[in-house]
């Protein structure tokens, strides 16, 4: 493989490509997708900004950070061997288990010789000369390739909420997604959580077992339901490892590739005593089954929806001691599910514990940031530690945090401030060999079962490319308006495309990410599949290649 010696400076570049393909990025999708281009003999380098591998399993470090899939539909289905050999300790995996999983994978098929650690890319930037792409690093070294993959993920630029003073607390802060390596101990401190996402509730839960005193900062509860964790036996994980097939068939069957989906009957179609029963039963089970196995209109129809939040409120009653705390703790400006479905073990439950607190920022919202901790409009709370479980710059951000420029010096950035435009999230118009892995307009769901799904599609495209002497592919303006048309018009009547989240790409800490806009597909991975194999098997007519 080519080593660092041939890192050549820009203008010292040959007229032809030294990458056949570079790779943005080492987590989930990055990983396989090098497998599959390697296999294909390709010369492949990838570009990562951590110290190692694993992406959002890498950065995301903090305590309680877990799955909410199920760890045996989450894993890689299609690197050979893999299922015999790894044994899941958990239904629902914690980080580490997950890191120590995703380096195992890169160990064991010798990934890390085509991987460089420790870079960020600051640049990209098509080149009609090179007919490819010309990749800049932070510092300042300059690659070619024929080829650019994105795996950049979903969740990978993190946002610090915009408070006044927020640099000057002298105290530990840490943002979720950049956690130390270093353990970070709860045990007998003064901890502020600000968030209550899924990364929230998560470290909520953790921190609230040793913090001397855990102080929750909230400005809109989110809907949550049981996770039910537990551990895999021996036993168990011989016959879920004996179940492959079947699960990975059922995943892809399903619209988000989880095990759940859909039950067929309306949540109104049913007595008020069937209704109850089916909700119980999936609020007493493990994972998603309650958000993507419930009655199938309760994520569109509105009166459906208002009966599942109606149930969902009487639990979060029932759990929580103080009436008052109950109710700040249960949404009112959106339906249940219509948000990403924080999973929690016994989070409600943390809001009777004497060491805690919950504040609510409607009622008093943060003023400032102090050398000393958090003021309020009703107090001034003293911190060791505040927790940023404050999100990110979903979807879009990641590709914003890079130069990309496609032809004629064209700005991604400036093509999407609209909203994306993108051919079958793979492609984009003006941005000739840039191939999107998890982009805008791809679905999301059980993100490993997607990723895998894009990986071997753009490997199928790059393959056909080298065997057919192909240097330049580019997404038609007709293909990117059909599948934009296609994606807008299929998230119609979705309730969760209605409500501010980072699935809609609003985020209030980031200039001109105010307004609801159509990023993700919304489809469901067997109609995704159904578009991207008929443009495959059409010999991808629908792309310009030359
Ligand atoms: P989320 O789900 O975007 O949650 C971020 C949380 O941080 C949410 O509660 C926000 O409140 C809160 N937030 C953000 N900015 C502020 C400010 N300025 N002040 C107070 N509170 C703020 O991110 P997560 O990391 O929890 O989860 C992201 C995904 O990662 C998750 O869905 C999984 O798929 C994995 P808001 O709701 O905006 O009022």
């Amino acid at each position: 493989m080519p080593g660092d010696a041939e890192v050549r400076a820009a203008t010292e570049l040959p007229d032809h490509p030294n990458y056949d393909v570079i790779i943005i990025g080492a987590g989930v999708s990055g990983l396989y997708q090098l497998y599959r281009l390697r296999e294909l003999g390709l010369n492949v380098r990838v570009f990562e900004a951590g110290s190692d591998v694993g992406g959002t399993w890498h950065w995301n470090r903090y305590p309680g950070a877990r799955f909410d899939s199920e760890s045996w539909t989450y894993g890689y289905s299609r690197f050979p061997g893999v299922l015999d050999e790894w044994n899941w300790s958990e239904h629902f995996a914690s980080q580490p288990e997950i890191e120590r999983y995703l380096q195992f994978v890169a160990d064991r098929f010798d990934l890390r010789p085509n991987i460089q650690f420790g870079c960020r890319v600051t640049h990209a930037h098509f080149s009609e000369a090179l007919r490819g792409w010309r990749i800049e690093l932070a510092d300042g070294t300059v690659h070619n390739s024929r080829f650019l993959v994105t795996a950049i993920g979903v969740l990978s630029a993190p946002t610090l909420p915009r408070i006044d003073g927020i640099e000057s607390f002298k105290g530990q802060a840490c943002h979720t997604a950049q956690w130390p390596t270093e353990e970070v101990s709860f045990e007998g401190k003064r901890v502020a959580v600000i968030g209550t996402g899924s990364t929230g509730v998560q470290t909520i839960q953790e921190a609230a077992k040793t913090a001397r005193h855990l102080t929750v900062f909230q400005r809109t509860p989110n809907w949550c339901a049981p996770l039910h964790n537990a551990k895999i036996s021996a036993p168990e994980m011989a016959e879920i490892r004996s179940r492959y097939d079947e699960i990975f068939a059922r995943c892809q069957a399903t619209p988000g590739c989880f095990i759940h989906g859909p039950d067929p009957r309306s949540a109104l179609e049913v007595t008020l005593e069937e209704r109850e029963a089916f909700f119980e039963k999936r609020y007493s089970e493990p994972g998603f089954g309650i958000w993507h196995g419930n009655f199938r209109d309760i994520l569109t129809d509105r009166e459906a929806n208002a009966l599942m939040s109606d149930f969902a409120a009487r639990k979060i009653r029932a759990r929580v001691k103080d009436p008052k705390v109950a109710e700040r703790l249960i949404p009112k400006n959106h339906g249940f599910g219509t948000r990403r479905l924080p999973l929690e073990t016994h989070y409600y439950e943390v809001y009777n514990q004497p060491n805690v607190d919950l504040v609510d920022l409607g009622e008093t919202p943060i003023e400032r940031i102090t050398p000393t901790g958090i003021v309020t409009s009703a107090a001034d709370h003293e911190f060791d530690i505040i927790v940023y479980a404050s999100g990110f710059d979903a979807i879009t951000g990641p590709f914003d945090r890079i130069d990309i420029r496609g032809v004629e010096g064209i700005r991604l950035k400036n093509v999407w401030s609209d909203g994306p435009k993108t051919f079958l999230g793979i492609m984009v118009q003006d941005f000739p060999n840039m191939l999107m892995l998890m982009g805008p307009h791809a679905g999301l769901g059980n993100f490993t079962r997607f990723a895998e799904y894009s990986v071997d599609w753009a490997t199928g495209l790059i393959e056909h490319a080298f065997r057919h002497g192909l240097t330049r592919i580019d997404a038609t303006s007709a293909g990117t308006r059909r599948w934009t048309d296609h994606v807008i018009e299929v998230g119609r009547g979705l309730l969760s495309n209605e409500i501010d989240s980072w699935m809609t790409g609003v985020n209030s800490n980031v200039d001109g990410k105010s307004s609801r806009k159509i990023v993700r597909y919304s489809g469901g991975f067997p109609n995704y599949k159904k578009h991207c194999d008929a443009v495959a098997a059409a010999g991808y007519d629908e792309l310009t290649m030359s």
